[in-house]
């Protein structure tokens, strides 16, 4: 009875907080908008960057997370949505009614392997041939066994320059196992570290920068930033340095995901920023944000206040004579991504108004021609604008109705020739709501 007082006390609190900022004033544009994500966990391989996130149900209140999904982007600005890469169902063992919190993957010798938790139920492994899966469960049953499943969440791999590879997690504890180089077993003890650094609350994320250690992690409660702190030695002791984002009433959970990619550092973590533009009620609806992070000499890092509003500058480009899934985007309004196949998914929901913004397309000596995968049972039209929501049209593209939902067929128009590099804004015009899906779209010189 208690529990469920300080419960009610809580969410009062949290929604009086939380209804304290007006929604007018959000301007950060979180990196996904067709699903929500929290607890972003980056993985760098080979040119690609893959973003690993949990998912918070489009109904959530509390936490009510099913799945796992995978975003990928190559020029830090467009992300392309690859759905959901595992899920609660996945594991024999694990009740799949609720509890996929924060995943991390890892690759090893080309094998991939993806560490989650499942709440209440402890910390589970599953491998793949690729990034994008299919995951499966080679243990079928839990990685680590502890007396504290409650608190064995937010696994976070490593594997140092050595090739010993480390599991840390937890909260509020930190935990580590020293992994075998097969990474779905572990030799030795679990260890609790002794001395937590300050203000340390759960998600670790232990990674390797010019030879230091770093330990981010979910700092302070609540509202919570990032914090981290220095070692030199990956099982501590670890030294707090301070803030990588600050805690800010603007949020309250957060959760680290730090990379290096293309000759840059990123923070990953998460806000609320995208329920607030709807609505400002508090519900665990969560959205993944990024942004550059800056060493000092002595190997510190410059504390950023909130998500900047602008986000980073992008590290490559767009082809967009190629083959460009309707999924990669840079911002999105009104739209939700929808998964036909292991590998394929698609655009939907579609309203009178919504748009996505595609940045950097290149578009070099010019194209011409505009041809995009659609299917539908309505139809409606594309107007395709340049740099901006209102910018200049320089093609309208009709989609006709296609007699099914699920029957693809591709539709053309001419475009104004258009030069150099540019963003592309696809605003959607109709009747009504769900005017057609849309699968791919490539541009023709
Ligand atoms: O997303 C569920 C839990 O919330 C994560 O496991 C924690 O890190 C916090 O973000």
């Amino acid at each position: 009875m208690k529990k469920v007082k300080l419960l009610l006390i809580f969410c009062l609190f949290m929604m009086i907080v939380f209804n304290g900022n007006a929604q007018s004033d959000i301007k950060q544009k979180p990196i996904i908008q067709t699903s929500y994500t929290a607890d972003p966990a980056p993985l760098v391989y080979k040119d690609t960057v893959f973003l690993y996130t949990s998912h918070d149900e489009d109904d959530a209140t509390g936490f009510k997370m099913l799945n796992w999904l995978l975003y990928s982007s190559t020029d830090m600005v467009n992300w392309t949505d690859h759905g959901i890469v595992a899920s609660l169902k996945d594991f024999n063992w694990v009740k799949p009614d609720n509890g996929a919190w924060a995943v991390q993957a890892i690759e090893r010798n080309g094998k991939f392997y993806l560490y989650c938790p499942m709440h209440g139920q402890g910390i589970g492994v599953s491998v793949a041939d690729t990034p994008y899966g299919p995951f499966k469960d080679p243990l079928g049953k839990r990685l680590i066994e502890t007396d504290h499943l409650w608190n064995d969440i937010d696994p976070n791999p490593f594997i140092d320059d050595d090739g010993q590879a480390y599991l840390y997690w937890g909260n509020p504890d930190l935990y580590y196992v020293k992994l075998n180089p097969d990474m779905i077993s572990y030799s030795g003890e679990v260890v609790k570290e002794p001395v937590k650094p300050k203000n340390y609350q759960e998600g670790p994320w232990v990674y390797k920068h010019e030879g230091r250690y770093y330990l981010s992690y979910a700092s302070t409660c609540c509202p919570e930033g990032i914090g981290y702190a220095m070692s030199n030695s990956p099982t501590g002791p670890w030294e707090y340095k301070g803030m990588v984002v600050e805690a800010s009433d603007k949020t309250r959970g957060n959760h680290p995901g730090i990379i290096d990619y293309k000759g840059k550092s990123y923070c990953f973590g998460h806000s609320y920023d995208i329920l607030k533009r709807q609505t400002a009620t508090f519900y665990e609806r969560r959205s993944v944000d990024m942004d550059e992070i800056i060493y000092n000499e002595d190997g510190t890092i410059k504390t950023l206040p909130y998500w900047s509003v602008d986000g980073p500058e992008a590290v490559g480009k767009i082809n967009p004579f190629k083959r460009v899934e309707a999924e990669t985007m840079a911002w999105s309004e009104g739209l939700k991504s929808e998964k036909k196949s292991q590998n394929e998914v698609f655009i939907t929901k579609i309203d009178n108004n919504d748009f996505i913004e595609v940045k950097e397309a290149d578009f070099n000596k010019g194209a011409r021609k505009f041809e995009v995968t659609a299917a539908s049972i309505k139809g409606g039209k594309i107007e395709i604008r340049l740099d901006g929501q209102n910018g200049q049209i320089i093609g309208i593209c009709e989609i006709g109705n296609t007699g099914d939902v699920n029957n693809w067929k591709k539709f053309q128009c001419k475009v104004k020739k258009v030069k150099g590099l540019h963003s592309i804004f696809f605003v959607f015009k109709g009747d009504g709501a769900s005017l057609f899906n849309l699968d791919w779209w490539t541009f023709k010189s």
